[in-house]
């Protein structure tokens, strides 16, 4: 989950609550809250971002239209011409049990994930031991990663 519009912090518990109200699906761990510089286009605000599990009976693509009919609700525009935009809400995907998918919606493991330590790090705080397929286990990754620009998001925010 990340967010860095209109009470970001607020984002992430009403996507919670949300999730929390899907009849499919029921929330497992919910990870520490963290805050981070954005990673590509400059002078936005900093990200609120966080990672949840869930566990579901849908499929990988039901899921996604779930988490997409989420962003959707809490105002998240989509903008076609700028990739890696500002935005209210943002649910991805990063792993769905151990699959690989490549399909035209829908890339897993997330393509970035591993890259990004505002990811991992509250992955391996929730899972440690999950495997990111063909990359090994999310602790190891979130180490080798760092905690560079990575901050808790302060409570009162
Ligand atoms: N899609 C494919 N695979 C997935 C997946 N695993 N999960 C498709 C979710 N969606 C997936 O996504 C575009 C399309 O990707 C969807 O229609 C879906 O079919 P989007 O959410 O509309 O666009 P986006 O999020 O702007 O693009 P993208 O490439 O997913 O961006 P990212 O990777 O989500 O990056 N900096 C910090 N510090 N923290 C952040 O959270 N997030 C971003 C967005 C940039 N910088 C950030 C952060
Ligand atoms: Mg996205």
């Amino acid at each position: 989950m990340g967010s860095n519009l209109q009470a970001p912090r607020q984002q992430l518990q009403t996507a919670l609550s949300a999730l929390r109200a899907t009849s499919d699906l029921s929330l497992g761990a919910v990870s520490p809250v963290y805050r981070s510089a954005p990673l590509g286009v400059a002078g936005q605000p900093d990200y609120c971002n966080a990672v949840v599990e869930v566990f579901t009976d849908l499929e990988a693509l039901q899921l996604l239209d779930c988490l997409q009919s989420i962003e959707k609700q809490q105002g998240r525009e989509r903008n076609a011409t700028q990739r890696w935009g500002p935005r209210t809400l943002d649910l991805d995907l990063l792993l769905y049990g151990g699959y690989v998918i490549n399909s035209e919606r829908l890339t897993v493991p997330h393509p970035e994930m591993h890259k990004r330590n505002f990811v991992m790090r509250p992955l391996a705080d929730i899972a440690p031991d999950v495997a990111i397929p063909g990359l090994g286990a999310a602790a190891e990754l979130a180490r080798v990663l760092g905690g560079q620009g990575l901050a808790p998001w302060a409570e009162a925010e």
